[in-house]
């Protein structure tokens, strides 16, 4: 179902024209109402009437976290707080977390968007949905909780946690669809098992998988195993939270709520557009936000647009889904690593489950890198006998493709820490 045929149709004129209007509006309102803006608008010698073409936009200063951080709590809030009726934060790991606000018009904004998500991923109003996501000042909760609602399919709000009551509910109440973070659905998926749970035999028959990088391997074993659609859905806090882009029935991209937001994909090097349809950073501009707009916001998420007609009939762009950030490059041994590149490599091993951990230490005054790999309970009994050889194998794989000498720890199924959350892949004891 297409929730909303007038802008996710629109044509491409048409919503250029909405997106300057909106442009122009955004950058006169934050100008007006946003010191930080206003100032550096002001350095780069930049007014709001000079925003007369959607490439303009590049004369705007780009933000990221650290005005978000100079400016807390409050600082970057286009409204006063009387006129926001709700504040959410990003789970900040280090240091003061980053507050976003929300006006009555912006959560209506945002509900109309996370059902867009959610219908495009094909949640219908006969369905019944288990949010897994946590309810509390992650967007993801209430973010998708609303647009689901507003499609008119039935909630269950069990919140993150509690891996048995779920799995209770799963079965008792017969939901049709979760949405949660991919490591949960994963989590979910190995825990049923353990419990003897048949859940490939339960009316559950859609996921909606969003907050963090979702890898083929993921996806094929959350599909396999909960026997379910996965689809896979974007968003930031700092943008708006889930509702930013959604993966429709033909799984060929995220849908961008262009009308609502411009984006775009630049080189973080140079700063710089790459071609389109190239790999490059993220950066969003909001078009009608009211209490928390944000102008050339970096995200650091890289992806691509991909602009080709979709069969769906939705004419808004696509992204690629997001598998790397810009900041997450570790440089081992003066060499750059993605953690994506590790799991390009494991993924594609047969016998390894979707579950690692990169640790990285000193010794020695060098550079020390381990991959830890969980692989499958019968080829763990079947490979003790080659264990080094498997294990050899692999490193050599890693070396090869990442052009650093690797240390592989094959551990059981079960040993790698779970979340109800999003997981972390990378422990770097550097100091
Ligand atoms: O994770 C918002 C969200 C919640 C989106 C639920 C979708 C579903 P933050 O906690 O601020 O907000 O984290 C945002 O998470 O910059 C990406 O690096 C990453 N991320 C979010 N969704 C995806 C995804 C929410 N589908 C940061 N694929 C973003 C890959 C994702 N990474």
């Amino acid at each position: 179902m297409i929730w909303c045929p007038e802008y996710e149709c629109i044509d491409r004129e048409s919503l250029e024209e909405l997106q300057l209007r909106r442009l122009q509006m955004t950058v006169a309102w934050v100008y007006e109402r946003v010191g930080h803006y206003r100032e550096r608008m002001e350095e780069l010698g930049v007014r709001p009437r000079d925003i007369r073409s959607l490439d303009d936009v590049r004369r705007l200063p780009f933000i990221d976290k650290s005005a978000l951080r100079d400016t807390y709590p409050y600082g970057m809030f286009a409204l006063p707080l009387d006129e926001v009726v709700r504040i959410h934060s990003s789970s900040g790991t280090t240091g003061k977390p980053i507050v976003v606000g929300y006006s009555r018009g912006d959560i209506n904004t945002w509900s109309e968007l996370t059902a867009r998500v959610a219908a495009s991923a094909g949640v219908k109003r006969t369905d019944l949905v288990q949010m897994a996501f946590l309810y509390g000042m992650f967007t993801g909760g209430w973010g998708m909780h609303y647009g689901i609602e507003r499609i008119g399919a039935t909630i269950i709000p069990a919140g993150s946690g509690q891996t048995e009551r779920h799995l209770m509910m799963m079965q008792d109440f017969g939901s049709t669809v979760l949405v949660s973070t991919p490591s949960y659905a994963l989590y979910l998926a190995e825990q049923g098992e353990a419990a003897g749970v048949d859940l490939r035999s339960l009316p559950l028959r859609l996921g909606l998988f969003g907050g963090e990088p979702c890898t083929g391997l993921m996806r094929r074993e959350i599909e396999g195993k909960l026997g379910i659609r996965a689809t896979d859905n974007y968003g930031l806090s700092e943008v708006v939270g889930p509702g930013v882009a959604g993966e429709c029935e033909c799984a060929c991209g995220q849908h961008i709520a262009e009308d609502h937001f411009l984006f775009e994909v630049i080189d973080p090097a140079t700063d710089e557009p790459v071609a389109p349809g190239e790999q490059g950073e993220l950066v969003i501009t909001s078009l009608t936000k009211e209490a928390f707009p944000v102008l050339r916001y970096r995200t650091h998420d890289i992806t691509a647009i991909d602009t080709s007609p979709c069969e769906c009939g939705r004419t808004l762009a696509r992204i690629k889904s997001v598998r790397a950030r810009t900041d997450d490059m570790l440089i081992i041994r003066g060499v750059n690593l993605f953690p994506s590149q590790v799991e390009d490599v494991l993924f594609n091993i047969e016998g390894i489950r979707p579950h690692y951990l990169i640790v990285i230490d000193r010794k020695k005054n060098m550079d020390d890198l381990e991959v830890r790999i969980e692989i499958e309970e019968d080829v763990f009994s079947d490979i003790m006998a080659n264990m080094v050889a498997f294990q050899r194998s692999v490193a050599d794989r890693l070396q090869s493709v990442l052009g650093l000498r690797v240390r592989v720890t094959l551990v059981e199924p079960g040993t790698i820490e779970r979340t109800a959350g999003k997981s972390k892949h990378v422990l770097d004891l550097r100091g």
